[in-house]
């Protein structure tokens, strides 16, 4: 139904923009970094004419500016629930499961975001969305008392829950209430700089765990942080001190290459911010709370479980050797050697996902003549072109990189490594989307239909076999 998943595209961009410009009102250093981000893009395209005709051929030079993503932290079952509601009105699901204990971080997570390429290539925002793991409290007094607070907030407006349920019975929302939608939705990822608690039981909180404070003591999840795409995240990491940016160690991910593989973002360090704490008996008391960051981002190729599992072996062997901030870069870049860096390997050898087209030429030569009966044949002749399928989804490591840097080093803690996936789709109320499989059915779809469009459908059944 066309209309239906049109009408979720522009709600989204509609969202992505108002968040955009809430955030930036919200947090002045991440307009100075999304100023930096954009110089550095110009600096970029004028200087690589080939990327600017690329992106221009793909339409995506206009697009180069919108938001790619933004994170929030929620506390209840029934907030993530009704988070996935809120969600599928602007077309993003939920992607992945990723389990954040391991690395000490008391939350398991997912992504809303779209997945057919026709909604991604319109507007790709997604939400990285965790959610809190009370159990993971080992003091139960503390715990039973996040729970108490936690069960008295409202995260959503009652408007924006009615126009959730119109939404899901009509299967879509007028021009005027996908306005008051947007409007509404808002108010659920905006700041509170007045706590619901007091400073003694905020304490209590962050002394548990800083993320632990930031889930429970406000009124909502607000939005902590956005991330726009780099055309050179290395630039402008090392761009930021000159404009009195403070960004964190290391770029996470993988390292700089000829072809990109998966995803890196680096961010500033969260900022401490003013905030009013308010005792039982009415008392303010002024103190400070750190959590909202901006961030940086550059995609690149979606791997496959095998290229997925050369990328997290030759990662663990860099971050096992516990290089210094200064010699990680170097230790990377030397480690990923292993890592094919020329397109037809990574083809060649299953590494990576591709998007296969039918070349003028291969469907020219089809008219009357019989193609080479092979895939790879089909590609050595220049009939079939393949071009890298982006990666959509996050890193475990790298999140837990970035949600580490903004916790300060102290507070390096171990959970039991308890992963509950099945816990966490329960309380979604849906199952999350497997990605390598949306991967594959896209690398697929593609070949079939390219194969087609060359005269080889016995081809295009036999590869699908
Ligand atoms: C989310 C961190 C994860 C990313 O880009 O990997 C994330 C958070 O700090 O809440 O956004
Ligand atoms: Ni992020």
């Amino acid at each position: 139904m066309p209309a239906q998943r049109t009408n979720a595209d522009e709600i989204r961009t509609l969202f992505s923009r108002a968040m955009s410009e809430m955030y930036r009102a919200e947090v002045p250093q991440y307009g100075a970094l999304v100023e930096l981000v954009d110089d550095t893009n110009h600096e970029t395209l004028r200087r690589d004419e080939q990327l600017r005709a690329s992106l221009e051929r793909s339409d995506e030079l206009e697009r180069l500016n919108v938001e790619r993503h933004g994170a929030i932290r929620l506390g209840r079952a029934d907030e993530l629930f009704n988070m996935r509601r809120v969600f599928a009105v602007m077309g993003m699901q939920a992607v992945g499961y990723y389990d954040l204990s391991v690395a000490g971080v008391p939350v398991h997570a997912t992504a809303f975001r779209p997945i057919d390429d026709a909604a991604l290539r319109r507007n790709p925002f997604r939400v990285f969305t965790s959610l809190l793991r009370l159990d993971l409290i080992g003091d139960e007094t503390l715990r039973l008392e996040a729970e108490r607070i936690l069960g008295e907030r409202r995260i959503f407006t009652p408007r924006a829950l009615e126009l959730v349920g119109i939404f899901e019975t009509e299967g879509r929302l007028t021009a005027a209430q996908a306005d008051e939608f947007v409007r509404e939705a808002l108010e659920t990822f905006r700041w509170h700089s007045e706590a619901t608690v007091s400073l003694e039981v905020y304490s209590r909180l962050h002394d548990a765990h800083r993320l632990i404070a930031d889930v429970v003591s406000f009124k909502g999840p607000h939005i902590n942080h956005l991330t726009p795409r780099t055309l050179d995240i290395d630039a402008v990491q090392v761009a930021m001190p000159r404009r009195g940016i403070a960004p964190k160690a290391i770029i996470e991910g993988p390292p700089r290459r000829d072809c990109p593989i998966l995803l890196r973002q680096t961010s500033f360090k969260a900022l401490e911010e003013p905030i009013l704490f308010t005792d039982a008996a009415g008392a303010r008391a002024p103190g400070t709370h750190t959590a909202r960051f901006g961030e940086i981002e550059q995609r690149g190729v979606a791997l496959t479980p095998k290229g997925r599992a050369l990328y997290d072996r030759l990662l663990s062997t860099v971050r096992q050797a516990g290089a210094t901030a200064r010699a990680y870069d170097t230790e990377l870049a030397e480690h990923f050697r292993g890592f094919p860096d020329d397109w037809a390997e990574l083809r060649a050898q299953g590494l990576a996902f591709f998007r296969y087209s039918a070349t003028p030429a291969g469907i020219n030569a089809c008219k009357g003549h019989t193609l080479p009966s092979n895939l790879d044949e089909l590609v050595a002749a220049g009939f079939l072109r393949y071009d890298p399928i982006v990666y959509e989804d996050f890193l475990p490591v790298s999140a837990a990189g970035i949600f580490q840097s903004n916790l300060g080093n102290d507070q390096q803690q171990n959970y039991a490594a308890r992963s509950n996936r099945a816990a966490f789709e329960t309380v979604l109320g849906v199952e999350v989307h497997d990605e390598m499989k949306l991967y594959a059915q896209a690398e697929s779809d593609s070949l079939e239909q390219a194969l087609v469009q060359l005269g080889s459908p016995h081809l295009a059944r036999r590869a699908m076999a």
